[in-house]
């Protein structure tokens, strides 16, 4: 089942979330429905806040050469442990829960990371480029916060300017 997507500036991306304790159909069927709502919404990542779900679980799919994604390449993470992190880079990300709006981030260039799979098996990753990227940007969900708080205090200001104006005109249009 597709669920909608909790947007920006919506409370809810702002909280801690809390660690899987159970690894059961309940989790499954939030693994499932988020990759669903992922690839409806032409997304690479996803965090279960940005679903209302504050626990600590995250999907990860990157397209391949052609920009198509296949099932076999989905990650499930689930209360994931940055235990290594090394060099930095800079990447131009998106969030589907900041749509239409991309901006460059510095991150850790390499991670090892430690997580568990859906069946509570646990996993260890070093990874590089994307992954690297798309991993750190979910990980910040985790924690409430978002890649727009990476910006500058000028890049952030202009972010809020267009972005209220963006919701203003959203509101407008409706009313018509
Ligand atoms: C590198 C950088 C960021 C990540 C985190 C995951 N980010 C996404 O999956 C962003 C997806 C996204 C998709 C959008 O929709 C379309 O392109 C149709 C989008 O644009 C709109 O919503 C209009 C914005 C973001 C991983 C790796
Ligand atoms: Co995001």
């Amino acid at each position: 089942m597709i669920r909608p997507i909790v947007v920006y500036p919506d409370k809810r991306l702002k909280q801690q979330s809390k660690p899987v304790t159970e690894f059961d159909e309940t989790l499954h069927t939030l693994l499932d429905d988020m990759n669903e709502t992922m690839l409806a919404s032409n997304g690479i990542g996803l965090a279960a806040i940005q679903v209302g779900e504050p626990l600590r679980v995250l999907i990860i799919n990157l397209p391949d050469e052609e920009g198509n994604q296949h099932p076999e390449n989905l990650i499930e993470v689930i209360n994931p442990v940055i235990l290594e992190k090394r060099g930095s880079t800079t990447y131009t990300e998106g969030c589907l829960s900041v749509p239409d709006y991309y901006d460059d981030v510095e991150r850790a260039d390499w991670i090892r990371v430690e997580f568990y799979d859906r069946y509570g098996n646990r996993q260890e990753i070093e990874t590089d480029g994307l992954l690297a990227i798309a991993f750190q940007h979910e990980m910040d969900h985790l924690e409430g916060h978002l890649f727009i708080e990476k910006l500058s205090f000028l890049k952030r200001k202009k972010f809020e300017k267009e972005w209220k104006k963006k919701q203003k005109e959203l509101k407008e249009k409706k009313k018509k």
